[in-house]
């Protein structure tokens, strides 16, 4: 199989294309990416001789032809993600996010070429903090912030191209990832840097607001079985049933970290700030027969420690811009 993976440098997309090449040898790996502030080459540096990198927008309608047209298969990651800087400028994620799935849409429609749409629990907004109430694909869309209103908007462009003119799209919707990677504008690994920097770590509002989290192996395994054994035009939650409060997290990072469990400052919360997500993943348990690995927080937590730990040369260069900008809007 030939693959094209867009936004294959960054977090989710490079630990897609690493598990790729690992286990799947007989798959050729293409990314395209434009290499953001997001993306990375050095993400993909252990699989360089492996895998074709191409520096390229998705608003290039010629270039994604092109590379769609040598492909049997789209893993549409690349999207700007981060939801303090949709807040900050929303005109990047406009253009990425739902200009640049357009013009993936063009190319496989063109092409025939099957496509996997990756999209985010965001787009179903927040539930009430205190309940048992959890997303389906059946929830309707109610997307917050810039960045989940563009994330709907892309995935309501797949199901009408999929409806209109047969395309052969999959989509998914998963909870908070988590792992190595991950850009330290993100909850998990600021805090890690923080405290391995010698800052105090930074929690919006009280950290009553719960998110989902899952490993980020536990989404690429899933995004494997829907590209495989899914239905086109169906919708996949993903979930690992990892509801905390952003305290708790906080917490459990500072324990495993040796610190004290109130050795963190409290910043302005963000705007909008959507205060649950919750995913029912028994969808895509049943259908396709996807179970999680990694369900102990702990565990995972620890090992993305050490990860962060054991790789400073891939954060540290960002450390003090990435907290500049954070200073500049007061948190
Ligand atoms: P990320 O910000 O770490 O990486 C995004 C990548 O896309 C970067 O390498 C960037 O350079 C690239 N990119 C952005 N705009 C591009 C463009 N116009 N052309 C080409 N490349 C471009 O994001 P991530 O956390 O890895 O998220 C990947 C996908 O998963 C996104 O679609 C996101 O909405 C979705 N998602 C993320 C999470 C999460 O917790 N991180 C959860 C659910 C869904
Ligand atoms: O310093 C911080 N302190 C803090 O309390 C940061 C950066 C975040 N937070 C809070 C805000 C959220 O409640 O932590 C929670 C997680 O924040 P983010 O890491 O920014 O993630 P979130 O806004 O939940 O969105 C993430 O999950 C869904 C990804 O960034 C999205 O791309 C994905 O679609």
């Amino acid at each position: 199989m030939r693959l094209l993976v867009t936004g294959g440098a960054g977090f989710i997309g490079a630990n897609f294309v690493h598990s790729t090449v690992q286990e799947r040898p007989a798959v050729a790996v293409t990314v395209l990416d434009v290499l953001t502030y997001a993306g990375s080459r050095e993400s993909l540096r252990s699989v360089d001789d492996q895998i074709r990198l191409i520096e390229g927008d998705l608003v290039d309608e010629s270039l994604v032809d092109t590379l769609v047209a040598e492909c049997d298969a789209v893993v549409h990651f690349a999207a700007e993600t981060h939801v303090d800087n949709a807040l900050a400028g929303p005109a990047p994620f406009v253009r990425s996010n739902v200009v640049g799935t357009f013009s993936v849409l063009e190319a496989v429609r063109r092409h025939g070429v099957r496509l996997h749409h990756v999209s985010t629990d965001e787009v179903y907004g927040d539930l009430p903090l205190h309940g048992d109430e959890r997303f389906t694909a059946q929830t309707p869309f109610n997307p917050s912030s810039p960045y989940s209103a563009t994330k709907a908007s892309a995935d309501l462009l797949v199901r009408a191209w999929v409806r209109s003119y047969g395309v052969r799209a999959t989509i998914s919707n998963c909870s908070n990832n988590y792992g190595p990677y991950q850009h330290i504008e993100k909850f998990i690994p600021r805090q890690i840097t923080n405290v391995l920097t010698g800052r105090r770590p930074k929690l919006y509002g009280t950290g009553a607001n719960v998110r989902d989290w899952i490993h980020v192996e536990d989404h690429n395994s899933a995004v494997w079985h829907i590209l495989e054994g899914g239905v086109c035009g169906s919708t996949y939650l993903i979930g690992a049933d990892g509801e905390r409060d952003n305290l708790s997290v906080l917490q459990l990072i500072l324990a495993l970290m040796g610190r004290d469990a109130d050795d963190f400052d409290h910043v302005p919360d963000r705007v909008g700030h959507d205060l649950r997500y919750a995913i029912d993943a028994s969808a895509l348990r049943a259908e396709l027969g996807w179970t999680p690995k990694h369900t102990d927080l702990t565990e995972g937590l620890t090992s993305t420690i050490a990860w962060y730990r054991d790789n400073e040369w891939w954060w540290g260069p960002l450390k003090e811009q990435v907290e500049a900008g954070y200073t500049e809007r007061g948190q």
